[in-house]
């Protein structure tokens, strides 16, 4: 690959292009392989990983729990996007995008499955009543935000941090176009929180839980180690905002469902129970082995 190209007239699949995340891009949709997905006892099923996306979704059915709504149950389970467990034919029948999060709500008749992780903030919202305010306008607001993340974050996540961290080198002009934009969209929220609790304004709502995870993320330094890069400690609104929200259970809980990576203790691979994230202490993980007693 080199700087310039031009591109031929027609394009065509060259499967070695390089890059973390290369060996699961694929120019078509649809299954795989035969795989059916594991179903829990709870009515709701997820299958997800502990991505900004994942965790969106986690985090509301924690906040959900906290509020002692017990119908919002649910099983997380793990799919492994770098082994290509979303090209699963189980999967692709819940989301056709191939792309987690995926959810199944059992307790509709048929079921109700749910792909796009804003569809299922919403979903859950209605279906509980509860993180979208009724107030008209607010409600509006809260959705404009809920929008605003779902288009934006493509450029932070598939644009910025792709180029900054996962392509095969480092190339000065895409960093330099997504650093200026993930930066814009830094400041859009920055002026927005100075003048607002919230992103809906006084409520906590679905927009915070879909949008905290990637710009709290970015905010916290904790997204593609580039805090120092963007000089995120500049975006003091955001940063009031991002620490307010990381103090809250249902968030702390929802930040570690399907997360197989990071320090141990932040960990939660699949949950299944309430009773999981007290069993998921240090002190219990060495007790069964999982993690190696300190010396
Ligand atoms: N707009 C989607 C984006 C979902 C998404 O991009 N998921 C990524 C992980 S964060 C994924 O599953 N990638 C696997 C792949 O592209 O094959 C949503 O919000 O649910």
């Amino acid at each position: 690959m080199t700087d310039t190209y031009t591109p031929p007239k027609v394009w065509e699949w060259e499967s070695e292009s390089g890059g973390r995340f290369a060996n699961i891009n694929r120019p078509i949709a649809g299954p795989t392989h035969d795989e059916e997905l594991k179903v829990g006892k709870h009515p709701f099923q997820l299958y997800s990983l502990g991505t900004p996306n994942g965790v969106k979704v986690t985090i509301m059915f924690e906040e959900l729990l906290e509020l002692g709504i017990t119908e919002a149950e649910y099983d997380a389970w793990l799919v492994n996007i770098g082994e290509g467990k979303q090209f699963s034919s189980g999967f692709v029948d819940v989301n056709p995008n191939s792309k987690i999060p995926a959810l199944m709500d059992h307790s509709t008749n048929p079921p109700t499955r749910l792909f796009e992780s804003a569809s299922m903030l919403l979903y859950l919202a209605e279906k509980f009543g509860k993180f979208l305010p009724t107030d008209h306008h607010k409600r509006a607001e809260a959705i404009n935000w809920l929008f605003w993340v779902q288009g934006s974050a493509p450029f932070l996540g598939g644009g910025f941090g792709h180029f900054y961290a996962y392509a095969p080198e480092k190339w000065e002009y895409p960093i330099n176009r997504y650093a200026m934009e993930v930066k814009r969209q830094m400041d859009v929220l920055d002026r927005h929180l100075a003048d607002n609790e919230y992103l809906a304004g006084d409520e906590y709502s679905v927009a915070d839980m879909g949008t905290f995870p990637w710009y709290g993320g970015m905010a916290r330094g904790v997204l593609y180690e580039a805090g120092e890069f963007l000089q995120v400690q500049d975006y003091k609104n955001v940063q009031r905002w991002a620490k307010q929200l990381n103090e809250r259970p249902g968030v702390k809980r929802g930040m570690m469902v399907n997360r197989p990576y990071g320090e141990p203790e932040t960990q939660l691979h699949e949950r299944h129970d309430a009773s999981d994230f007290e069993n998921n202490t240090q002190d219990k993980r060495i007790a069964r082995g999982e993690v190696p007693a300190p010396e």
